[in-house]
């Protein structure tokens, strides 16, 4: 009896599909200030979609100059997925679409803060952003485009 339990204990784990099990948890590095509230803001949005977030406390200007992101597209934080750069708060979402996808591309950047995007939260104010695909040669192309919402001021 006992045995058989253990066995059907086996077949429930082995049941769960793989990418869902490999997604959980995937390991993504935060380069931000000390200081910077709203990078954590958006860490908490990635930890409740599945990301395992490690911090550096370094700032992020050699991490988005070592990764490649134009200071033109930054922000103010890098992150370093499963060798692509994400800059700034972009929506999980879109980079796990980057993750399935992966295009050849240095990575994904929302330029500025806009409000609204994640870690980013106003009351109900969200602002219209890109999403950009930063491309290779340093250019870049609209990835995702996330409308403005939210009550009319
Ligand atoms: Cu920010």
């Amino acid at each position: 009896m006992k045995r058989r339990l253990l066995l059907q204990g086996l077949v429930l784990a082995a049941a769960v599909p793989l990418p869902a099990r490999a997604a959980a948890g995937t390991a993504i590095d935060v380069y931000k200030s000390p200081t910077c509230g709203c990078c954590v803001e958006w860490g908490k949005h990635l930890e409740a979609n599945g990301f395992s977030v490690r911090y550096h406390e370094t700032g992020n200007t050699a991490a988005r100059s070592r990764l490649g992101i134009p200071l033109s597209m930054g922000s103010c934080h890098t992150a370093e997925v499963d060798g692509y750069a994400v800059e700034g708060h972009v929506p999980a979402r879109e980079i796990r679409r980057l993750l399935s996808e992966r295009p050849a591309a240095r990575g994904l950047a929302v330029p500025g803060m806009p409000v609204g995007s994640p870690g980013m939260e106003q009351g109900d104010r969200r602002d219209a952003y890109d999403v950009l695909l930063v491309l290779r040669d340093g250019g870049s192309r609209v990835y995702a485009s996330y409308p403005a919402g939210g009550r009319a001021r």
